[in-house]
């Protein structure tokens, strides 16, 4: 198997840093050989650029992966964004001679060239698929005996004739990497339901966008977990700024802790909060790890 190239998208460099620590530091630990992708851009973003113009969208995506093909390495997404446009154009450039040529005539004035060769990867579905749930649940050295909800968000699983890990109403890949760290995945009503953000709906209808979010934090909040756990920083965004969002406009207050799955991975493989950029000075925050620690007391 190859080895594998990071993509961190921009959420994750420009709002989330402490995401992209945790990421790194839950593969050492793993012993899964991941290194840095100089020069990539922006994947760019499925829900936007795609809808505007197709060819643009897949010569930009094709630029950062020939990037990865050149260190002849697969590419590692850690959002759901980025995993949909580069897998779904890295599809199409293997599977329609047409669009390649068409993209390739465009490489061509930076010097580049689309081959195919590589396979572009989620950091969910990598886990589950290759390192396996078994693997992690005897990596783990600190059982998280939490309620947790997961949000699968819609680009990691949709649309199923494509990603082809299970049917989308509902995945389990997700929740059985939950498990394997000692927490208790909850089942709450919509869980497939979009977070809200996507599609460019935050940035053009910020008030129906955040209905949905509302929605959402509803039934998790009715299914009373000690946090929410996502596989994308736009999800992650929208569930988490959108918690003060809703209550700036009406009031209400969710008090929900969200984390990265890379982050609750980095609790359960021994890190302390601060190196995974978990914000204890944020009260949520500091009550979940205050959880944590009584649990370890417990234990001891
Ligand atoms: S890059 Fe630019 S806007 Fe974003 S984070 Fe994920 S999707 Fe791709
Ligand atoms: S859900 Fe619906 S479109 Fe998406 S993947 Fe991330 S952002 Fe939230
Ligand atoms: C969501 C990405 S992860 S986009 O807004 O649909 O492009």
């Amino acid at each position: 198997m190859k080895g594998l190239s990071l993509f961190l998208g921009c959420l994750v460099p420009n709002r989330y840093p402490g995401i992209e620590m945790a990421t790194k530091l839950c593969l050492a630990k793993l012993d899964i050989d991941c290194i840095d992708l100089p020069g990539a851009s922006c994947c760019p973003a499925p829900g936007v650029f795609r809808s505007f113009d197709r060819t643009t969208w897949m010569t930009l995506a094709s630029r950062n992966i020939v990037l990865s093909e050149k260190m002849e390495r697969d590419v590692l997404t850690i959002c759901n964004g980025c995993f949909s446009t580069l897998e779904d154009v890295n599809r199409i450039i293997k599977n329609d001679e047409i669009a390649k040529a068409e993209v390739n005539a465009h490489l061509q004035k930076v010097d580049k060239e689309i081959k195919g060769k590589i396979d572009v990867r989620h950091i969910i579905e990598y886990l589950y698929e290759e390192y396996g749930p078994e693997k992690i649940r005897s990596s783990v050295e600190r059982q998280l005996k939490l309620r947790v909800a997961v949000h699968y968000g819609c680009h990691l699983i949709k649309p199923t004739r494509d990603r082809g890990l299970g049917g989308f109403e509902r995945p389990t890949f997700f929740d059985e990497l939950v498990t394997a760290i000692g927490a208790t995945s909850v089942e709450y009503p919509d869980k497939a339901a979009c977070c809200g953000a996507g599609g460019g709906v935050r940035s053009a209808l910020k008030e129906s966008s955040l209905k949905m979010t509302e929605a959402k934090l509803s039934r998790i909040k009715e299914s009373e977990v000690d946090c929410i756990v996502n596989s994308c920083p736009f999800c992650h965004m929208q569930l988490d700024s959108g918690q003060n969002e809703i209550k700036e406009m009406k009031g209400t207050e969710f008090d929900i802790p969200v984390l990265h799955y890379t982050q609750l991975l980095g609790l359960a493989l021994g890190f302390p909060p601060e190196m995974l950029g978990i914000d204890t000075d944020i009260e949520k925050n500091n009550k979940l790890m205050e959880l944590l620690d009584s649990q370890t007391q417990n234990e001891k």
